[in-house]
C-alpha cells in the first residue's frame, strides 16, 4: 500500500525530492506545500519563485541549470526592459514572465493564491499532485545583516548572499494561516508522513514553521514527520545554507540541522557520509544517499524516505 504524503518543500533542493516522490508515488498520493517568504512585488507583479521552482520541476519544464525559471526560456523583455532603463538584478523570461503576469492578474481578481496554483498546476499537467502554498496570507523573509535588514530577493539576487546574516525573521507570520484544508486533512490522518524535504531549515521551512497554525499541526501530527538533513558532511549541497549557519553561530553538521528542528520531527535522514553522527542524534535516523544530481537519485531518495517512513507509524 502507498503512503499518503504531505511534503514540505523550499526552493531548488526541496523541489528535487518533491519530483522524486511525484514519480513513485501513485497519483492522488502527494501534497507538496511551497514556501511562500520568498515572495515579493517587482515591476508590479507578484513574485512566488519557491512555487513557481515547484510547478515547474514537477511539470518538467524546469531550467536545469538554474533549478529556477523556465528551459528553453527566451530573455527578450528583459533586453527591452533594459533598453527603457527598467531594473534588471532580477531576471524574468518570457515563458517565466507569463506566470506572473497572469498570478498578479487573478489576484488582484481577487482569487486565492492556492486556488490559483491548483489551476496552474492543472494546466502544467501535474496530474495527481496537489501543490499548495505554504498560506495565502503574505509572510515575508527577512534577512537582518550588517548591510542592513533586507527582504529576501534583495539579499539573495541583489546582493548574492554576500551580506552577514545577524538574525533571520519571518514578517507576519504570526497573523497567517495555512491555505485549502490541508491541516484538517493532517490531523483526519488523511496523510501517513510528513516530509520536510533537503531545503534551507532557515530560508525555506521556517517561513512556514513560524505560521502558528502550521508548527502546532506539525507539532500535534499523527503522521511521522521526517526531516532529510540539506547539509552533507559540513557542506551545503546548494545556496547560502551553510554560510548563514556559520553567521548565526550554528555548527554546519546534519545534527545541528536535526536540533533545529527539534521536537517536531520523528525521523532524520542524513548522508551516508554522515552515519557516523547518527548517535548524536535523538531521533530515529536512516543514513542513504542524500545528494540528488539524476531523476534516479531522486526517485532511489524518494523511496528510501518512504521506506523509512513506513517503520516509523
Ligand atoms: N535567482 C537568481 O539568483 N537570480 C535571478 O535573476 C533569479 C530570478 C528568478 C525569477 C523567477 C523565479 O521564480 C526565481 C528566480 N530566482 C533567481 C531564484 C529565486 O531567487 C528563489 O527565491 C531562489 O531559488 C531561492 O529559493
Amino acid at each position: 500500500m502507498s503512503l499518503r504524503v504531505l511534503a514540505l518543500c523550499g526552493g531548488i533542493g526541496g523541489a528535487k525530492l518533491a519530483l522524486g516522490l511525484h514519480t513513485v508515488l501513485p497519483p492522488g498520493h502527494l501534497t507538496v506545500v511551497a514556501n511562500t517568504g520568498d515572495d515579493f512585488e517587482h515591476l508590479g507583479l507578484c513574485i512566488s519563485p519557491d512555487v513557481d521552482t515547484v510547478l515547474y520541476t514537477l511539470a518538467g519544464i524546469a531550467n536545469p541549470q538554474t533549478g529556477w525559471g523556465r528551459a528553453e526560456e527566451t530573455w527578450h523583455f528583459m533586453a527591452e526592459l533594459e533598453r527603457v532603463g527598467g531594473p534588471t538584478w532580477f531576471q524574468l523570461g518570457d515563458k517565466d514572465l507569463a506566470t506572473h503576469v497572469e498570478r498578479t492578474r487573478r489576484l488582484r481578481s481577487g482569487e486565492r493564491l492556492h486556488e490559483i496554483i491548483d489551476d496552474f498546476s492543472r494546466r502544467f499537467g501535474i496530474a495527481g499532485t496537489v501543490v499548495l502554498p505554504m498560506s495565502n496570507d503574505s509572510v515575508r523573509t527577512i534577512v537582518h545583516a550588517d548591510q542592513g535588514n533586507l527582504g529576501f530577493q534583495d539579499y539573495f539576487v541583489a546582493r548574492r548572499c554576500a551580506p552577514i546574516v545577524q538574525r533571520i525573521s519571518y514578517q507576519r507570520a504570526e497573523q497567517a494561516h495555512a491555505a485549502g484544508t490541508v491541516l484538517q486533512q493532517l490531523a483526519e490522518s488523511h496523510f501517513d508522513a510528513v516530509i520536510i524535504c533537503p531545503s534551507n531549515p532557515y530560508l525555506s521551512i521556517q517561513p512556514l514553521l513560524a505560521i502558528p497554525e502550521w508548527h502546532s499541526a506539525l507539532q500535534h501530527s499523527p503522521a511521522p514527520v521526517i526531516a532529510i538533513s540539506p547539509i552533507i558532511a559540513g557542506n551545503a549541497v546548494k545556496g547560502p545554507t551553510a554560510k548563514i549557519m556559520r553567521e548565526l553561530g550554528v555548527d554546519v553538521s546534519a545534527v545541528a540541522v536535526a536540533r533545529h528542528y527539534d521536537e517536531l520531527i520523528d525521523g532524520f535522514v542524513v548522508d551516508e557520509a554522515d552515519a557516523n553522527c547518527m548517535a548524536q542524534l535523538t531521533v530515529r535516523a536512516l543514513a542513504t544517499r542524500t545528494l540528488m544530481q539524476t531523476l534516479a537519485d531522486k526517485q532511489s531518495l524518494a523511496q528510501q524516505v518512504l521506506q523509512f517512513a513506513a517503520t516509523l507509524r
